[in-house]
């Protein structure tokens, strides 16, 4: 499983394109425009450099509404296996908090079960312990719909590495070997500016834990938070870069953003500048 996440040879982090297929992503043109609509955007994403495609059909966004598991299957899977049928050697990964959509993604060829709900929903480790898949444990306080109303933490970077050490506790606990697991600090997810602010100042905290972290902030609203005329998610290009640099260098084994090409650009030249560095 590891050497799904081998770093590459100038030691920049692997990177991850996001997949949206939910309603609100494309025109509303019925299930088959949206899944072709979907696999446009992923083999466009693997094109600009993605070592990686998350293929999410339920928002985790603050403020956004459950999916049920029939909606979220019918959406994910035909994607998934489109990509397949197209790029068979592409990375796949699903991003589920429902352990049904999670095997039925991996049954279709998905690699790993990004589960911003750190497989806490019932039977989601149990299922995790038989799927041959990494599985990404994401650090969530509270639930989408609800989690920015009054986020709050002792120390933010204490507690939330705290959490992520009693989930793959529990993980490991239930068969699920520690090859398989990555780690990620939830940014945006029941955090204000300041906590997140925090987590990025401290992430060497979680890549000391000794599993690779996935880290995503790609077009968050904490950019805005830092730049107030960042209002569009459109707009967040800059920040977004920002992050992703401060990411590898802190040295997560991933990254997940929307704008692959530009992140895979800024992150060779950073990588090239260290190469240089360490030559000079
Ligand atoms: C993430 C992530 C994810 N983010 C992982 N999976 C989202 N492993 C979906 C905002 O503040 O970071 N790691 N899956 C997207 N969720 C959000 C959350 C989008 C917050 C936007 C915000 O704007």
């Amino acid at each position: 499983m590891d050497r799904f996440l081998t770093p590459h040879a100038d030691g920049r982090p692997q990177v991850m394109g996001v997949v949206n297929v939910t309603p609100d992503s494309f025109s509303d043109g019925g299930r088959f425009v949206e899944t072709d609509a979907a696999c446009d955007h992923a083999l466009a994403l693997l094109n600009a450099g993605a070592d990686w495609l998350d293929i999410g059909g339920e928002s985790t966004r603050p403020g956004a509404e459950p999916v049920s598991e029939a909606d979220e299957l019918a959406r994910v899977i035909p994607v998934i296996e489109a990509i397949r049928g197209a790029r068979p050697e592409a990375r796949l990964s699903i991003d589920t908090m429902k352990p049904g959509v999670a095997r039925a993604a991996v049954r279709a060829g998905a690699a790993m079960w990004n589960d911003v709900n750190a497989l806490r929903a019932d039977g989601a480790r149990a299922a995790a312990a038989e799927l041959d898949c990494l599985v990404c444990l994401m650090h969530m306080q509270g639930e989408p719909r609800t989690m920015q109303a009054d986020p709050h933490y002792q120390d933010v970077v204490t507690d939330v590495a705290r959490m992520l050490g009693q989930q793959v506790g529990a993980v490991l606990s239930a068969g699920v070997a520690r090859e398989r697991v990555l780690i990620d600090p939830g940014i945006g997810f029941g955090k204000t500016l300041a906590h997140n602010l925090a987590l990025m100042a401290c992430l060497d905290h979680l890549t000391g834990l000794g599993f690779p972290v996935l880290f995503g902030a790609s077009r968050k609203r904490f950019i805005q938070g830092v730049d107030e005329s960042a209002v569009e998610a459109s707009d967040r290009l800059g920040g977004s870069l920002a992050a992703a640099l401060h990411a590898a260098r802190a040295g997560c084994a991933i990254v997940r953003v929307h704008d692959v090409r530009e992140t895979v650009q800024a992150l060779k030249v950073q990588a090239a500048i260290a190469q240089a560095g360490g030559i000079a």
